[in-house]
């Protein structure tokens, strides 16, 4: 552990009694809508976050009121799977007690946002009676873990998913105040001492993220968590993981020390290593992961700053055997195959796009409707995707025949989305509910994909998958530095232009120009697409296209990301 003076989050987590604080005062406390700034901290442990709707501050600060506090609250879904009742549950809540939408996320969970004070219980206690949870969504802690929703290879995909809901129950923090406070559950008796037996009373010095992928798809985005399993699949049979630490997307403005990195594969572990493998890397990581400066806590500055064979040889310490060699793998993609595809059982399977993730009704897409109608009649379960999207998974021959004229009713078709860009596209929440907001992105991306459109469809692109993602600021939560084109907001309407990632996802991309008035962007990218369509190579990806044409260098990782731009990028073109 660092020398330095701990952080004030190490103090508040040490003083919050296992989690506690004093949210139950503060959440009786009628006369504000807000909590206290240390309760903040500790509701994030919860799946809660403050926030204000950022539309309504010069208003409200002009009239001289409080904020319009209210509160996000994210439900974990381990490896992105939920029932159509629990799917009729969230899309309840999100009217009873929440703005009226719902939101997938990045990372395979549900979000509500507007929740006020007041409704804070009632809405867990609902999540509760649905077999969900919001405990460890955020916070220092290990996160929803992700998993390939690929219902296709049936039995990989189970065993795969069970191991990823088995991490995620073996990494759950033992506190009792989730129950204490949300649930009306008994107070721990008196002389009785909690114990967190992973954690102990500090958590982890921040937050921490585990995927699973199964190759060749890297939809879970695995280079970009602190750590992941790769699954190794032998003629049909599960055979253990690759592993890969020290991954992450979040740098500050600025901050030349904070940048993204990927994850890098370490070696190999059998199925039974799994668990004891993630808890040793969190250990490690709690141990070492420095305390003092939060900017800095993250597992991939552990391994930049001591090294990855120094993080190798302290697991394998902790482990009492090295991992074995690491196993080739091949990644083809990191999006989302769409439409409708049969699996080995005959079953059917869904792919929709949902734009930015947001599950609501507007007059010309009646989208939130639709899903509800097909929750009442579906039998098999919904798969949320790491790229914000939806499969309606497990379909019988028979109810494809129900829920087909259900979809039509609704007009619910990924045709209404037309361009093969957009479908590859992610955007961030960012304002007007993201406290750390510097710029519109899901409010703004689908205007910008409009403009685009018309560059692709001029350059006979329309069908050409390229990844495209935009975050409201530079922590990344679309992670848009894996995208082939990457936009950062800088300041309103001015966003930092990236490009060069892989299109599995494998590699990060570069600063490419920086704060771009959002007015700009579709000229400063026409003459690269074009150049792309005229002289790409048979099957060349728009990101690798990029770097060999010498629009931007190739990132090789970590800090190399801030170096400047290729220094012949001008004359490339
Ligand atoms: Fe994120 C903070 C939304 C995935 C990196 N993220 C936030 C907060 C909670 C803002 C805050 O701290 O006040 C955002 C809430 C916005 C809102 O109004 O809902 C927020 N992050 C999201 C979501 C909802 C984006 C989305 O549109 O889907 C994603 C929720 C995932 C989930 O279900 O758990 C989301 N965030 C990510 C990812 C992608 C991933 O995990 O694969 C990243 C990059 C990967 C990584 O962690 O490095 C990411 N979020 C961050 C960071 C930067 C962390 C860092 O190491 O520097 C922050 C800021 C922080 O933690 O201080 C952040
Ligand atoms: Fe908010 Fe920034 Fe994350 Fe977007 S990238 S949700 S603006 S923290």
């Amino acid at each position: 552990m660092s020398e330095n003076k701990p952080s004030a989050n190490e103090g508040i987590k040490l003083n919050s009694n296992y989690l506690r604080g004093t949210i139950a005062e503060g959440l009786a406390d009628p006369s504000t809508g807000a909590m206290s700034a240390d309760d903040q901290q500790v509701l994030k442990f919860h799946g809660i976050y403050q926030q204000d709707d950022r539309d309504l501050r010069s208003a409200r600060r002009q009239q001289r009121l409080e904020k319009a506090y209210s509160f996000m609250i994210r439900i974990r879904v381990p490896g992105g799977v939920a029932t159509p009742a629990q799917w009729l549950a969230v899309d309840r809540l999100a009217t009873e007690y929440a703005n009226g939408t719902i939101k997938l996320t990045t990372r395979q969970a549900f979000q509500f946002h507007g929740v006020i004070k007041s409704h804070l219980k009632r809405s867990i206690a609902g999540i509760n009676q649905a077999a969900m949870d919001t405990i460890a969504a955020c916070g220092d802690v290990n996160r929803n873990v992700m998993c390939n929703p690929n219902p296709h290879l049936s039995a990989v995909h189970a065993a795969v998913l069970k191991i990823a809901q088995g991490l995620s129950d073996h990494l759950t923090p033992q506190t009792r105040a989730y129950h204490e406070l949300w649930l009306d559950g008994g107070k721990v008796p008196v002389g009785e001492e909690e114990v967190e037996p992973i954690y102990g009373k500090t958590y982890l010095p921040r937050k921490f993220k585990i995927s699973i992928a199964v190759p060749p798809s890297n939809d879970v985005d695995i280079f970009a968590n602190d750590l992941s399993f790769v699954a190794i699949v032998e003629a049909g049979k599960l055979m253990g993981f690759n592993v890969a630490v020290g991954g992450g997307m979040g740098m500050s403005q600025g901050l030349e020390t904070s940048f993204p990195r990927l994850a890098e594969v370490i070696g190999f572990c059998t199925v039974a290593q799994t668990i004891e493998v993630a808890e040793q890397v969190v250990l490690v990581q709690r141990d070492y992961g420095d305390r003092s400066d939060r900017k800095h806590a993250r597992l991939k500055y552990t391994i930049e700053d001591r090294g990855l064979e120094w993080f190798k040889a302290e697991l394998h310490s902790h482990l009492g055997y090295p991992l074995e060699p690491a196993r080739p793998y091949h990644f083809e993609s990191n999006g989302d195959r769409y439409g409708w595809s049969e699996d080995e059982r005959g079953n059917f399977h869904l792919n929709l796009f949902i734009q930015g993730g947001r599950v609501l009704d507007t007059p010309s897409y009646p989208l939130r409707s639709g899903l509800r109608a097909i929750a009442q009649i579906h039998t098999g379960d919904f798969r949320l995707t790491a790229n914000q999207n939806l499969i309606i998974a497990s379909v019988t021959p028979a109810q494809r025949q129900t829920i087909e004229p259900v979809l039509d009713q609704y007009g619910i078709k990924d045709s209404h989305f037309k361009s093969a860009l957009r479908l590859n596209s992610l955007a961030c929440v960012a304002l007007p509910t993201c406290g750390l907001a510097l710029a519109e992105a899901e409010r703004y991306l689908p205007d910008l994909l409009t403009e685009l459109e018309e560059t692709m469809e001029a350059n006979g692109l329309r069908h050409d998958a390229i990844t495209i993602r935009m975050s409201g600021c530079p922590n990344g939560c679309a992670r848009p530095y894996l995208a082939e084109i990457g936009f950062v907001g800088r300041a309103p309407g001015r966003y930092n232009v990236y490009l060069g990632g892989g299109f599995a996802g494998q590699r990060l991309s570069k600063l490419y120009r920086e704060s771009v008035r959002a007015e700009a962007i579709k000229q400063l990218l026409e003459p690269l697409i074009a150049h792309y369509a005229r002289a790409r190579n048979v099957g060349e990806r728009f990101g690798d296209f990029c770097i060999r044409a010498g629009y931007v260098a190739a990132t090789l990782n970590g800090s190399d990301f801030h170096q400047n731009l290729h220094p012949e990028a001008h004359n490339a073109r």
